[in-house]
């Protein structure tokens, strides 16, 4: 006998999308193989939690026949590269979809373990096809994070990636990027060297050879510079910062062989999703449905999981995730809209949708207990409580219309991106928080902490103080974490 061991298998899903047949596989697989909940990720992927041992191999293979894979999810190499996800936006996202894919495949580790261990290929006899330029015989000293963001949509949270790329579109024509690098959340109670980043935009890149070019020399800056010897202290955004922003830019450019023009301007004015209904520039219709911390289950008046198997097994309907955990039903064509939502409507999806308030909407909680190893406090299956409770002094004091942006994780290091959010808690110990404020509503700040340790009750007294605050004295159109900053609740 030996230990009943269970495990979590992520997929690397470049720009979050799957057919339709694709959402089948993966809800059979889910129900075959794990706990049954689809979990959308930060990362606009999917988890499925509770595998057994002996069912890891079945699901990969599983995957597999879905044209599906789990490599570079985890570990020391470029993670899951994610995009603006909704098609609504212009028409270069598909362009800007494609360029996830290539990044994604770029940075894509060479071995072919993967499919020797899981697939049952056969070894490779001459290990030279398996020789890595990039990651070489030691991969990258941590993880590696790529976002791409289309303006005026940071729903990506552009800045808390690694490297970040800002669409750049002029004349309705995509040509090229800003480039910015060393973001990063990930911090350790206690260890005063660790801190969370935003990236700083290095300059411009034009067309597609230069964009992929420069990410690729990002990454072998970071594999030759970055600390091999902390791992607390050797993601990307400590190389830039030891280097010096201007030392690490000279070395990109020296190894790219051209220099990054002046960055172009640009505005990001909105981070959550557009929920419901929206039509894009070709006439396609598209449904974004609010699924609570990206758990995709039947639970309550809302039947998720079966509305999206039923929707998924008309053909009509492709499926795209988003960074704040929810997934778009899209490219449907006009013809077909009413049998997606007669589907959305039986099984209580556009009410669950619709009913849900806008700072519920807004937030993020990681997964955190009782499956992250590394949970100090509860974060997506206490957020929603806690929510209810927030939505009550929202109530009180007259701004249950505000999105503020509210976002949790049961350790420091940062799954739910709070460090980037107006109000964020970051878990120290079961049932206490930190609380920080002061990030502002699109990704362009962090957070300062404001109060440490707080239990619930702790934490309803502070709110119904400072909302209620916020209420009477803020300006018109000031957010809640501008205000905060303005009121010097914290220092930034
Ligand atoms: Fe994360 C580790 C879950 C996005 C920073 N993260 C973990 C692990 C794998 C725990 C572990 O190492 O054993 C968590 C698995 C929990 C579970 O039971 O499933 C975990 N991270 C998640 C997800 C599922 C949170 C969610 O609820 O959506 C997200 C999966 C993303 C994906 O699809 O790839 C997730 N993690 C993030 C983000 C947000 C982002 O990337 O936009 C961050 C902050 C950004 C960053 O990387 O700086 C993040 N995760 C971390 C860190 C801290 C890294 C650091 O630099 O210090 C760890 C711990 C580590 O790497 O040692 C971590
Ligand atoms: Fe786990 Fe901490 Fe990440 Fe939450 S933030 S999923 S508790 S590692």
């Amino acid at each position: 006998l030996e230990w009943l061991y269970s495990y979590m298998v992520r997929l690397r899903l470049p720009g979050g999308f799957l057919t339709p047949e694709q959402w089948v596989g993966l809800h059979h697989i889910a129900g075959d193989h794990s706990t049954g909940v689809i979990k959308i990720t930060t990362r606009q992927t999917v988890q499925l939690h509770g595998i057994l041992k002996s069912h890891v191999k079945p699901t990969l293979q599983a995957f597999n026949t879905i044209h599906l894979d789990a490599i570079a999810a985890c570990g020391d190499v470029n993670r899951n590269v994610i995009c603006g996800a909704h098609p609504k936006q212009s028409a270069i996202h598909e362009e800007v979809f494609q360029y996830a894919g290539k990044l994604s495949q770029l940075a894509l580790p060479k071995t072919k373990a993967y499919y020797e261990v899981w697939l049952d290929e056969k070894p490779l006899t001459d290990k030279k096809q398996e020789e890595d330029p990039l990651y070489q015989d030691r991969y990258l000293p941590r993880k590696f994070k790529i976002a791409i963001a289309i303006p005026p949509h940071n729903d990506v949270d552009v800045f808390a990636n690694d490297l970040g790329l800002i669409a750049i579109v002029e004349n309705g024509k995509l040509i090229g990027f800003n480039v910015a690098v060393g973001g990063g959340l990930g911090t350790t109670h206690g260890n005063a060297s660790t801190y969370p980043r935003l990236g700083t935009i290095l300059g411009f890149v034009r067309g597609e050879e230069n964009t992929l070019k420069a990410a690729y020399e990002v990454i072998t800056v970071q594999r030759d510079n970055g600390n091999r010897s902390d791992r607390k202290l050797s993601r990307l955004k400590y190389t830039v910062d030891k280097m010096g922003v201007e030392a690490f830019k000279a070395e990109v450019e020296k190894r790219c062989g051209f220099k990054f023009e002046e960055a172009k301007p640009y505005t990001f004015t909105h981070r959550p999703d557009y929920y419901g209904w929206h039509q894009n520039h070709e006439g396609k219709w598209y449904y974004t449905v609010f699924v609570e911390n990206g758990r995709i289950l039947d639970e309550g008046k809302a039947a998720l999981k079966t509305a999206l198997l039923e929707v998924a097994k008309t053909g009509k309907a492709n499926f795209r995730f988003t960074c704040n955990q929810n997934v778009i039903i899209s490219d449907i064509e006009p013809k077909d809209k009413q049998a997606v939502e007669d589907i959305l409507q039986q099984f209580g999806i556009i009410a669950h949708t619709d009913e849900a308030g806008p700072i519920r909407k807004s937030a993020i909680a990681c997964v955190a207990f009782n499956t992250c190893p590394l949970a100090l406090a509860e974060a997506q299956r206490y957020l929603p409580r806690l929510i209810d409770k927030i939505e009550v002094l929202m109530d009180k004091h007259q701004i249950s219309d505000d999105e503020i942006s509210v976002r949790m994780t049961g350790c420091p290091n940062g799954c739910g991106r709070p460090y980037a959010a107006e109000i964020g808690f970051v878990g120290t110990a079961y049932g206490q928080y930190n609380m920080h404020l002061g990030g502002d509503r699109d990704g362009m700040r962090l957070n300062k902490k404001y109060k440490e340790s707080l239990d619930e009750p702790a934490i309803l007294q502070e709110l119904d103080n400072l909302l209620g605050i916020y209420s009477k004295k803020r300006k018109q159109g000031e957010t809640f974490g501008d205000f905060a900053v303005r009121e010097q609740w914290v220092t930034i």
